[in-house]
């Protein structure tokens, strides 16, 4: 038996395969059920008895060198698969990939909830489409109140009372009814109002309210929360003051105006922020807190008027376009 020039000729054709499917076919020549070592194998048998163990272990050695050769052919032709077609060019630019950003009003409105937290509130949320009790009725807003109006109120439809929320309160509202105090929440959320799109008006648009539920709370955490969380949002140097003004959901009621170099900027000394207030009894009274006992505080705000004047922006409707020109921007 020739088993050695065999074995080199499959030697041979295993190292040199061009490429994996070469590989396969050699493999199968050689190695395979009808290749030619496998026929090797039963022609042992054809050969007088004292010669066949050494044979069939010179057969058996082959075929161990041949899978060896094989398995080291096909990690090189798999490694050369893998690699580039073509050399790489190590002193090319680096390939930079561009980072989105959040949108300018999840920024502020981060921002805004970062700093209440650190004050121990939690966010809440609650519907869009809303009914008349918790948008109104609910925040002492008497039934012929003009917000209420269908001018300025989206509607949804003649018969029922779903509509949009107008503001976030109706969260708060829902808060309350369904806990006990102490209550310290915020409501960041989407809003609609009728209103015609210009500069500064959108029919919808964003809005924070927070909440305080409590024995014994005055105007005076009011006044140091709101300073905090605005010195937080538009710097140490940024001023409050509290200007009386008139809501149906709290007694008494304020506007907040502030300063700071931005409003100076602004050619203005001070610039009307938020409105805020004590909560009316009435309020506490619907939702089955007893008034005698609890007391609390309610502010509100509009978050794309905060995101304008942080950013100098001086139209509202850029914020809903999405051109990512404008949004590269923060
Ligand atoms: C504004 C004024 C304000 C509130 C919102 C409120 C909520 C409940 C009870 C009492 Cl559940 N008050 N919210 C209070 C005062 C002012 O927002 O000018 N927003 C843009």
């Amino acid at each position: 038996m020739e088993i050695e020039p065999l074995k080199q000729a499959a030697l041979a054709e295993l190292t040199g395969a061009a490429d994996l499917a070469a590989l396969e076919q050699a493999k199968g020549t050689w190695l395979g059920p009808h290749g030619k070592f496998t026929a090797l194998m039963k022609q042992l048998g054809g050969l007088p008895k004292e010669e066949r163990p050494a044979a069939g272990k010179q057969i058996n050695l082959a075929k161990i060198e041949l899978e060896t050769a094989l398995s080291a052919r096909r990690g090189e032709l798999e490694l050369k698969a893998a690699l580039p077609k073509e050399r790489t060019d190590f002193t090319l630019p680096g390939r930079r990939r561009t980072l989105g950003q959040l949108h300018p009003l999840t920024q502020v409105t981060e921002d805004i909830v970062r700093s209440f937290r650190k004050l121990g509130f939690a966010v809440a949320d609650g519907p869009e489409i809303e009914d008349e009790y918790h948008c109104f009725d609910a925040l002492n807003t008497p039934a012929d109140h003009p917000a209420r109006d269908a001018q300025d109120t989206f509607y949804l439809s003649a018969e029922e009372t779903a509509l949009l929320r107008t503001h976030t309160s109706s969260v708060q509202i829902r808060v309350m009814e369904k806990q006990r105090p102490p209550v310290r929440i915020i409501v960041p959320g989407r809003v609609y109002r009728r209103d015609n799109p210009d500069a500064t008006h959108n029919p919808t648009f964003h809005q924070i309210e927070g909440l305080y539920v409590d024995r014994g709370v005055t105007v005076g955490d009011l006044k140091g929360t709101v300073e905090f969380v605005f010195k937080q949002l538009l710097g140490e140097e940024t001023k409050i003051r509290f200007r009386p003004h008139y809501f149906s959901y709290t007694e008494p009621s304020f506007e907040i105006d502030f300063s700071s170099a931005l409003t100076r900027k602004m050619g203005k000394e001070w610039l009307e922020i938020a409105g805020c207030g004590m909560v009316h009894p009435l309020v506490f009274e619907k939702v089955g807190y007893d008034p005698e006992i609890w007391t609390g505080w309610a502010f509100g705000f509009g978050i794309e008027r905060i995101a304008m004047i942080r950013y100098n922006i001086n139209d509202i409707r850029l914020f809903y376009e999405n051109d990512v020109r404008f949004l590269r921007q923060f």
